[in-house]
């Protein structure tokens, strides 16, 4: 079975929640008291999707990225932007 890599990077402010979406979309899972991310996070899920297998490669940032991933945004295939819960 083929399978498709798809890069993700979520960025925010801290607080706003972006761990947490990675947290249940990996893990199905809510943590009331989820650490603060430190630098960034990387993790990976693959889902079946038809004939394919879709590998989700996910960038969780900190949320104080301002300048420090602008080499990194372009090469990243979806951006998951979050706001305020
Ligand atoms: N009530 C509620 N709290 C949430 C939700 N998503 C995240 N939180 C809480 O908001 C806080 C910050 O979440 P976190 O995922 O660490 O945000 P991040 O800094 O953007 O990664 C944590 O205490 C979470 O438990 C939600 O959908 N509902
Ligand atoms: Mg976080």
């Amino acid at each position: 079975m083929a399978i498709r890599e798809l890069k993700v990077c979520l960025l925010g402010d801290t607080g706003v929640g972006k761990s947490s979406i990675v947290c249940r979309f990996v893990q199905d899972h809510f943590d009331h008291n989820i650490s603060p991310t430190i630098g960034a996070s990387f993790l990976t899920k693959t889902v079946p999707c038809g004939n394919e297998l879709h590998k989700f490669l996910i960038w969780d940032t900190a949320g104080q990225e301002r300048c420090v991933f602008t080499s990194v945004l372009d090469s990243k295939e979806l951006f998951l932007t979050t706001e305020q819960l």
